[in-house]
């Protein structure tokens, strides 16, 4: 097996220019893995924290003094590499190295060992041999935490082609929906600005309701039928809108304030008006008996943990046992390595909780998390649909594709 030879760790910067950590790892002296830490800015309570006291510098002085403790490692020993990261930090939350650096390190040194053993990433790390594509979901409309003032409180609205046979037919009818709706925003208002939200959904002036209308005109015009061909999906991310002061979400932009049970009602018409196969984060990120109501309500949508779950195995197995949702979002940055984030999949999967593996709004170039929503049999891919930081996902499905190695879509 390939052992680690070195590591390199630098800071460079993410998709919207903010420092981050990346590391590279050597195995045999010859194999380079590479991964770079995205970052988040709907960040859960319970996620590890990126950065020792927020600065990525102090991560990266922590580690590079660490390094002589992970040379001489099997690079695809992941149980290993993550009792060394653990030895440094035995924290909930990597306060002490940072998730970030775990991120990096984990991930770089599948990678090189993929390499040096001449394997996909995905193989390296699977339990299975029946690997599927996951449908790419991606943000065609954004707002909240991800676009300026004027743009709908909804952080995201997604879609998802479930009616595509092959990777690159759901990437192309994702990014014909996405281009219809920019030209039908044009149409619609002359003085719209092309602008885009942090993950390339377009970002116009307009509220909750007239943001999911003008998509879903967008995916008729171009003769698809709402949940059939082509369905929509909703990050709701209610935790930016939770007032735990007022008890209330309040939807500041579009001016109305909702009571938990309002809530679940806004979200549940939202799902039944648009046929939603994903509901994200309806309720704020402790309101687990409101979001089991919701997942009860309706059982063909996937009612998606992010913030409740931030991918952490024990808050997933308080969700199981309360049933508060039917999805849930796996970001390896939320949980911290890899090693974290695969256990938290295998519990997901084990009580048939759909995995969708999913990009943070902060990105890099990379494409591994393509590879981790493979071997984890995720039922979508959360990347985007534009922009190159989330193309670089995509566009790794389609090289895989000419594998064989992979049979067909998931099954949603
Ligand atoms: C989310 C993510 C990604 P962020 O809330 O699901 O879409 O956003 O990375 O800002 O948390
Ligand atoms: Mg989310």
């Amino acid at each position: 097996m390939p052992k680690i030879s070195s590591i390199k760790a630098r800071l460079v910067y993410n998709s919207r220019g903010s420092k981050t950590i990346e590391i590279d790892v050597i195995s045999d002296k010859r194999y380079l893995g590479r991964a770079c830490a995205p970052s988040g800015a709907s960040v859960g309570k319970y996620e590890a924290q990126s950065f020792v006291d927020n600065k990525p510098e102090k991560s990266l002085q922590i580690i590079t003094k660490n390094i002589k403790k992970f040379v001489g490692l099997e690079a695809d020993d992941l149980k290993s590499i993550q009792r060394q990261i653990r030895k440094i930090d035995h924290t909930n939350n990597y306060s002490k190295i940072g998730g970030a650096v775990a991120y990096a390190l984990t991930i770089a040194s599948v990678d090189s060992a993929a390499k040096a053993l001449d394997e996909p990433f995905f193989k390296m790390i699977s339990q299975t041999k029946r690997w599927k594509f996951p449908f790419p979901l991606g943000n065609i409309l954004g707002g909240g935490a991800h676009a300026g003032p004027g743009t709908p409180d909804i952080q995201e609205i997604l879609v998802c082609s479930i009616g595509a046979k092959t990777p690159r037919e759901s990437i192309e009818m994702n990014l014909a929906v996405h281009k219809e709706l920019g030209k039908t925003l044009q149409s619609d208002n002359p003085r719209f600005t092309n602008g885009r939200g942090d993950e390339g959904g377009w970002a116009p002036e307009m509220d909750n309701e007239q943001a999911l209308e003008i998509s879903a005109k967008a995916i008729e015009s171009l003769g698809y039928t709402i949940g059939k061909e082509v369905a929509l999906g909703i990050d709701f991310a209610s935790t930016t809108q939770w007032n735990e002061k007022k008890k209330k979400y309040v939807y500041e932009r579009a001016g109305f304030e909702n009571t938990p049970e309002e809530q679940i009602d806004f979200a549940s018409n939202l799902i039944k008006k648009y046929k939603l196969i994903y509901a994200e984060d309806a309720l704020h990120e402790e309101a687990f008996n409101h979001m089991a109501i919701l997942a009860k309500k309706f059982p063909r949508t996937y009612v998606t943990g992010d913030d409740l779950t931030v991918t952490n195995p024990k808050i997933l197995k308080k969700a199981i046992s309360k049933k508060a949702c039917t999805g849930v979002i796996l970001k390896v940055n939320q949980a911290g390595s890899l090693y974290d984030a695969l256990e938290f999949a295998t519990i997901a999967s084990k009580n048939k909780i759909g995995v969708i593996t999913s990009h943070r709004s902060g990105e890099s170039t990379d494409h591994q998390i393509s590879h981790i929503g493979i071997a984890t049999g995720s039922k979508m891919l959360k990347v985007g649909v534009v922009g190159g930081e989330r193309v670089a996902k995509l566009n790794e499905l389609i090289r895989l594709s000419e594998h064989g190695l992979i049979s067909g879509m998931a099954e949603v």
